[in-house]
């Protein structure tokens, strides 16, 4: 009999809350409940509502437990992934001291000029080896007013104290703080120190398979699970579950983790420091096992997501039935289908911009990028959806290209995972593009990742990663994906 474990994966624009049934070499997913996820603006600041979050994951993990019920089983344990680098702040009396600010709020970007006067850019990659974005919690933490007596717990973290009392800091996303010292492996006492922060801001670290506590009695009986159900540290970063669960059946693969952004990279052993690896902008994310996730953020799917909500938005206001059908069509696979009969070769824009970090009026930003760089974009929908899949396609090309120069780690096959790798037209063009073959899905890797995690824990899956791989690759091979021309 399979054993059952509860993943809680939760991404900026959606969450869900996956049993998954892991034996005899194969890893089966149910999702028992989905829920939506977005920032939430309020007097012109952007946060997330982490109450709310915490809510469905309690109603996720009733489920789960309903549903491991049913089949005569029980939840083995909980593990928990979100995306990276925001905080909650706990006070000493273990209250959340304040709201959850969303990485696209600016706060972050007003004090990185500050930071560097501090610490200057090449000893923050020489220490963190993390590429700059200007939302980093390194940037976010220093707009702090008040840290006295406070720890700041990243989402998963933060949630996974909501549910067990326990406060750690799981290293793969302590690995995008800015703050984790890439080569000790530990939090940096010299970053730390330089900017002033007190050195119990974050809790200690913890690795994935430990476990970081079982339930609270409010927990377990809001959810049906027994008390004694443990909260085990995952790859707690979604992108770290998700690239432990790449399908891939050869060393020399190459990533796209495809979801709000687009995570493009390599696996490596040891991190790249180099001053060309820093003015490349890529990141030394901590991955799995110790592993190095060598990688670029690209501006990914949220410049799709987000022109969609514009359309949307236009579409309701429209005045006239005739505006309001120049407009269309607006569903997402509609939209992809009038992209693809497009021409190719079409105006590109730079999507890994910061100009399009921040939400509202996507389209328009996109139309000012494309006439910026010379283009003539048409203000189209399709025409705009076709310019951002092939700027997305171009620059995953381009940032494959640079990640194998600047590592020395060869590339045979592009796998592509995540809510994007259902999306056709772009994987073909990224083929195309990065001439190399695409594997596209699990379209659920990051929640295979955490289960897999767990289930090693529980000794129902085994040691190595490729032994994890191997797992994914027989229960979801994927969809393949030839470059042409
Ligand atoms: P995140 O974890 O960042 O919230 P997901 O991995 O859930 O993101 O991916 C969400 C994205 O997946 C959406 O923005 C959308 O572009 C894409 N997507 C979802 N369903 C489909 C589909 N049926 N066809 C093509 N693309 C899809
Ligand atoms: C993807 C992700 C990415 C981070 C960003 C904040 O969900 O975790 O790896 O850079 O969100």
């Amino acid at each position: 009999m399979s054993s059952l474990f509860a993943a809680v994966d939760i991404g900026a624009s959606s969450g869900r809350v996956i049993v998954g049934a892991v034996g005899a070499g194969a890893a089966d997913l149910q999702v028992v409940h989905r829920f939506p996820n977005g920032v939430v603006e309020r007097a012109g600041s952007l946060f997330w509502d982490i109450e709310g979050l915490f809510e469905q994951v309690l109603v996720g993990l009733t489920a789960a437990a309903e549903h491991a019920a049913a089949r005569g089983s029980s939840i083995a344990s909980i593990g928990i992934d979100t995306w990276a680098v925001d905080y909650g702040l706990v006070a000493a009396d273990g209250t959340l001291a304040g709201p959850v600010f969303s990485y696209r709020d600016g706060r972050g970007a007003t004090a990185v000029a500050d930071v560097h006067g501090i610490v200057a850019p090449e000893k923050l990659y020489e220490v963190s080896g993390l590429q700059h974005l200007p939302f980093n919690t390194i940037f976010q933490l220093a707009t702090e007013r008040d840290l006295t007596d406070k720890q700041a717990l990243l989402i998963p973290d933060l949630l996974a104290y909501f549910l067990t009392g326990e406060r750690r800091s799981e290293s793969t996303n302590a690995s995008t703080t800015g703050l984790y010292d890439a080569v000790a492996e530990s939090w940096s006492s010299e970053l730390l120190g330089a900017l002033d922060l007190p050195r119990y801001l974050f809790p200690a670290l913890v690795e994935q398979g430990e476990v970081i506590g079982t339930l609270r009695a409010e927990s377990a009986e809001r959810t049906g699970l027994p008390l004694v159900t443990r909260v085990v540290a995952v790859g707690s970063h979604d992108t770290a579950s998700a690239v432990a669960a790449v399908p891939a059946t050869t060393p020399n693969f190459a990533y796209i983790s495809s979801g709000t952004w687009s995570l493009v990279g390599v696996e490596l052993d040891q991190p790249v420091l180099s001053e060309a690896s820093r003015l490349a902008n890529f990141t030394n994310e901590r991955g799995v096992d110790g592993t190095i996730r060598y990688l670029r953020n690209v501006g990914g799917l949220w410049l799709l997501s987000e022109s969609i909500r514009t359309w949307e938005q236009e579409a309701h206001d429209a005045g006239s039935p005739a505006l309001r059908q120049s407009l269309l069509p607006l569903s997402l696979p509609e939209l992809l289908a009038a992209a693809a009969a497009e021409p190719s070769g079409g105006p590109l824009i730079d999507v890994d911009s910061e100009d399009f970090i921040a939400p509202g009026q996507m389209p328009e930003r996109i139309l000012a990028a494309a006439r910026a760089g010379g283009g003539a974009l048409e203000s189209r929908p399709a025409a705009v959806v076709r310019c951002i899949l092939d700027s997305l396609a171009a620059s995953y090309a381009r940032t494959l290209a640079q990640a194998q120069e600047l590592s020395g780690k060869p590339v045979e096959v592009i796998h592509i995972v995540g809510g994007g790798s259902q999306n056709t037209l772009l994987c073909q063009l990224t083929a195309d593009a990065a001439g190399l073959p695409v594997v596209a899905g699990p379209v659920e890797a990051t929640a295979l990742g955490n289960v897999l995690i767990q289930a090693r824990a529980a000794g129902a899956a085994p040691e190595a990663l490729e032994g994890l791989r191997a797992i994914v690759a027989a229960s979801h091979p994927g969809i393949r994906y030839v470059p042409r021309g």
